[in-house]
């Protein structure tokens, strides 16, 4: 009976039980075993509650009196059949033959990835996508895919949200069973800023697969195929669609920037199709291309490449809804757009425009408006929750055309030369990015190579450097880290090279790697590694997706699991709650595992008392409740 108890006792199901802990430490298993994980959500709410949350500190807050979103009501009976459907009976390729052979110009919503990573620093918690999923199932089938992980959407759950990015793919690939599940992946640099070991990638990619992702869109950050390969060939083996995907720079109307041509991009088009891509991504992650290019150059790939092409792009200029429409016209099988209320801006499109514009043309998507008016209400309802994360970018800017920044480091950018005291200096940061971008060669600038033009550009303004001083031989300089690692190869290498002088001077006479960075980096041993992080983490059994967390973030992740044994699993209350806490009288309903409810009410605040804790009281389903908590304030 013992045994059974505990295997069924919370703080077991939990993992955060180990027998290390009791047998060191008797005294203390009472305490521990009553932390169950009511206790460990009532702590998180009560600290919260009394000290703030520090990522909304000092921000905009939404109205006191929001109500919680409600997404649309779903009739329950069966799904209808859709792209995620088609890839389970028939695979990839059947999938990228459709696309081609049909002509209605297919959608792909990236509210759930790319609309919040460009709008609220990616700062939409799984809640709020999972509760309308069973929506897109019902009313949205027609889509080619949800865009829903990868990106920065996998740091950010771990690091800011305190929640796990597996279990949200898990979740909404359960929620959302006929359509196509889609992710970001940087190719050699997985979701992160560096290049990681091939096998760290392809184990990566391999538990993706399993856990839900149907689409892989894979880039790199200088469009280097050469740095492409082991992460297609890992989504090729694991039966999913592999977008292979060209990152738009520069403009191939403008003979000044002749670097990136229509042949540059043909060229590429063609090596990621040898490659074995399904699909063609058409990436243009700051929204440079114009109307009247992305006619010339959807026309050219159409003729001289065999694969369905796939185009995303950024509205900050304001005219990316005429380049879609023109892409269309040219041809071109797929396009990304974001949910009404997700869209504009540094962000896609607005989706349901680009529906009610192709209506009773030949590319009519076929969506019905009506359940994108409802999905997008409810998108409204949730974006209202996150204003402390708005950018408060107001109008479309042409100066992206200067800078070229991607969408989803525009605002971040913007927020990291804020903190440094350079707000008032934005355009000339703008101005230096440009001028980073021409010192490096003119590069693809798009994570994590756009990070290492930001720092240097940062740098730049905030020590008063011009490009002339920087590029002088006869000064010695120190480089931020990112610029030295980027010079070594590290990112691997831009079409032409970096240029020789500045190299020199940046890595003072030491050679470059001028190979795959992969090639010389050695393979991680995956069980060593497990075996570690269970010794860290007081023996708890680790799963290959918490493990690829780890390989991925190794300290973000640590940080995450210590958080967790504190506070559980807050990832189920609602976002108002986890950003601002609760008031005495304020009720709430925590649904923690499938049927598991928490009903919560905070009762009273208590006073600070002599050992600066507070006392919080609470009615956790019915009963009586005190947490302790420390004042920090
Ligand atoms: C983070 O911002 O580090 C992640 C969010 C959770 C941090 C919790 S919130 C309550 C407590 N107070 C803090 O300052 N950190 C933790
Ligand atoms: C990312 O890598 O997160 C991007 O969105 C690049 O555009
Ligand atoms: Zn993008």
């Amino acid at each position: 009976a013992f045994v059974e108890n505990l295997l069924k006792h919370p703080t077991f199901l939990d993992n955060s039980y180990t027998t290390k802990f009791i047998d060191n430490t008797p005294e203390l298993f009472q305490f521990s075993k009553r932390r169950d994980r009511g206790t460990k959500v009532l702590t998180y709410i009560a600290d919260i509650s009394v000290n703030g949350h520090p990522e909304t500190e000092g921000r905009n807050a939404p109205p006191a009196d929001l109500r919680a979103p409600r997404a649309p009501k779903v009739k329950p009976g069966n799904l209808p059949y859709g792209t995620r459907n088609l890839l389970e009976q028939k695979g990839p390729q059947a999938v990228a033959d459709w696309m081609k052979a049909q002509r209605q110009l297919l959608l792909t919503d990236t509210t759930m990835r790319d609309g919040h990573q460009s709008l609220l620093a990616t700062r939409m918690r799984s809640i709020d996508m999972i509760k309308v999923a069973p929506a897109y199932a019902a009313n949205m089938s027609q889509l080619f895919s949800v865009e829903c992980w990868g990106g920065a959407t996998f740091d950010v759950a771990y690091r800011f949200l305190q929640e796990c990015p597996w279990q949200r793919l898990r979740d909404l690939r359960e929620a959302m069973p006929n359509v196509m599940t889609q992710m970001l992946l940087r190719a050699s640099n997985g979701v992160g800023y560096t290049n990681y070991p091939d096998n760290v990638v392809q184990g990566f990619v391999k538990q993706a697969a399993l856990t839900g992702i149907d689409v892989f869109r894979v880039f790199d950050s200088l469009n280097w195929v050469e740095n492409m390969r082991v992460a297609m060939d890992a989504v090729n083996e694991s039966g999913k669609i592999c977008e292979g995907s060209i990152c738009y720079t520069g403009d191939i109307l403008d003979p000044n920037r002749a670097k990136y041509d229509l042949k540059y991009y043909v060229g590429m088009a063609k090596e990621l199709e040898a490659a074995g891509a399904h699909v063609l991504g058409l990436k243009d992650m700051a929204g440079l291309l114009k109307p009247a290019a992305a006619r010339v150059l959807i026309k050219a790939l159409k003729e001289q490449v065999g694969l369905p092409i796939h185009f995303h792009t950024h509205d900050t200029s304001g005219i990316a809804g005429a380049t879609i429409l023109a892409a269309a016209d040219a041809g071109v099988d797929a396009v990304d757009v974001a949910m009404d209320a997700f869209s504009g801006g540094t962000s896609q499109p607005c989706l349901g425009s680009i529906v009610e514009s192709l209506r009773n043309t030949d590319r009519d998507t076929g969506l019905d408006i009506k359940p994108i008016r409802e999905i997008s209400d409810y998108w409204e309802q949730v974006r209202a929750q996150y204003a402390a994360f708005e950018s408060g970018i107001q109008a479309p800017a042409s100066e992206v055309y200067l800078h070229e920044m991607p969408g989803g480091q525009f605002t971040n950018l913007k927020a990291q030369a804020r903190s440094l005291g350079l707000e008032e200096k934005w355009h000339q940061v703008a101005q230096t990015y440009s001028d980073v971008n021409q010192m490096f060669g003119d590069i693809v600038k798009v994570t994590p190579s756009s990070k290492v033009v930001g720092d240097m550009a940062l740098m730049m303004v905030s020590q008063g450097l011009t490009r002339s001083e920087v590029e002088d031989p006869g000064t010695d300089l120190s480089f931020p880290d990112s610029v030295i690692d980027m010079m070594r190869g590290n990112l691997g290498q831009p079409p032409g090279g970096f240029p020789n002088a500045f190299l020199n001077k940046v890595l003072k006479g030491e050679a470059p790697n001028l190979e795959r960075p992969g090639k010389h980096l050695k393979p991680v041993d995956i069980e060593a590694t497990r075996a570690e992080l269970s010794a860290e983490l007081d023996g708890k059994l680790i799963d290959d997706e918490d493990l690829n967390g780890y390989l991925m973030y190794p300290k973000v992740f640590l940080d995450y699991m210590g958080r967790h044994r504190t506070y559980g699993p807050v990832r189920s209350l609602p976002t108002q709650t986890f950003f601002y806490g609760m008031e005495p009288g304020d009720e709430i309903a925590a649904e923690i595992d499938p049927g598991k409810t928490l009903e919560i009410r905070l009762q009273a605040i208590g006073e600070t008392d002599e050992k600066g804790e507070v006392k919080v009281f609470f009615e956790l389903n019915g009963q009586p409740r005190v947490i302790r908590v420390p004042n920090r304030l």
